[in-house]
């Protein structure tokens, strides 16, 4: 399937306190995406990158929180160049950036999904379950807020109200291996499938993801990606503030990008937590862009797709 990609450029890096997430956008363009996208016959629109609002003034009851004015300004901002992208027909590819950018991005796609009608579905390729509110974050960096937001937790006062949030069971959280005391405690009480290192050992990268993709098909649900680069293992990936061992390797990321291009349901995407000044020549930010390439098509033989959708 054939896409018109819109690249919206989100250099954020408010959500955690390590500059250099801001030029991940660049890094990415410089890396090729543009053009590995063109020549796997997509149409790509690249929207440059967008700008800060006017911030308001905001208060947190959480001491620890910082930024907050400025990840409620790429909330909003970045919520409405998903939307306007998704309203276009476009398949929106957000290139962070931290992952408080999903704040915005999710929120612009779930409004979308809403006023078409569809349900959404969330897979969250992540080390981190981030799934604390700015009231139970611990570090006070909001790129580990973004999962609570879309599930509709309490605790985001000053926030846009999130545009019909995602049911629990349409959540998958995949790559898990860090999570917080309070975190943990919200997520047993709740019903979000968490396919842990633990469940991806045992089972291997590929049935719980085909089980989660036949639940999308079933319900012609909407499909966002949002790609952590710590879902990848640090030695292969090393571009990244927050790294945690064991990740994945190199060919299992490779798969899963297949299996969801296989699947034909993904409408949407986010790239996030690259920061290129940690990068050893440019290595994560080219893995990241060989990965878009396997999620849009690339392969090495053409066989029958296996279809989800
Ligand atoms: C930790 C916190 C986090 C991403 C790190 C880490 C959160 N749970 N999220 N990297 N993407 O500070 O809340
Ligand atoms: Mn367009
Ligand atoms: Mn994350
Ligand atoms: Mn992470």
């Amino acid at each position: 399937m054939k896409r018109n990609c819109h690249l919206i450029g989100a250099p954020v890096d408010s959500g955690q306190r390590r500059p250099g997430c801001l030029m991940g956008p660049a890094a990415y363009r410089v890396a090729g995406l543009t053009r590995m996208l063109g020549d796997l016959g997509h149409a790509v629109e690249d929207r440059g990158d967008v700008a800060l609002p006017v911030l308001r003034e905001v208060s947190c009851a959480n001491p620890a929180v910082h930024s907050l004015a400025e990840t409620l300004g790429w909330t909003e901002a970045l919520a409405a160049a998903g939307r306007a992208a998704l309203a276009e027909g476009g398949f929106p590819i957000f290139l962070g950036g931290d992952h408080s950018l999903s704040l915005g991005s999710v929120a612009g796609v779930a409004a979308h999904a809403q006023g078409a009608g569809r349900p959404l579905f969330l897979l969250w390729l992540d080390a981190h379950t981030d799934f604390h509110t700015p009231l139970t974050t611990q570090s006070g960096n909001l790129h580990g807020t973004p999962v609570a937001y879309i599930a509709g937790r309490e605790g985001f006062e000053g926030f846009p109200d999130f545009p019909a949030p995602v049911p629990a069971e349409n959540i998958c959280l995949y790559g898990i291996r860090s999570v917080d005391p309070e975190e943990h405690a919200a997520l047993q009480a709740g019903q979000i499938d968490i396919t842990d290192m633990r469940v991806l050992d045992e089972y291997g990268i590929v049935a719980p993801l085909r089980a989660f993709l036949e639940r999308v098909h079933t319900a012609n649900g909407m499909l966002h990606v949002s790609l952590d680069v710590d879902f990848l293992d640090p030695s292969i990936a090393p571009a990244v503030g927050t790294t945690v061992p064991g990740g994945t390797t190199f060919r299992e990321a490779h798969l899963v990008m297949e299996l969801l291009h296989e699947s034909g349901l993904v409408t949407s995407l986010d790239l996030v937590e690259l920061n290129p000044f940690l990068d050893e020549r440019g290595r994560t930010a080219r893995l990241m862009v060989d990965l878009v390439a396997s999620l849009m098509g690339r392969k090495v033989f053409d066989r029958p797709t296996r279809s989800y959708g």
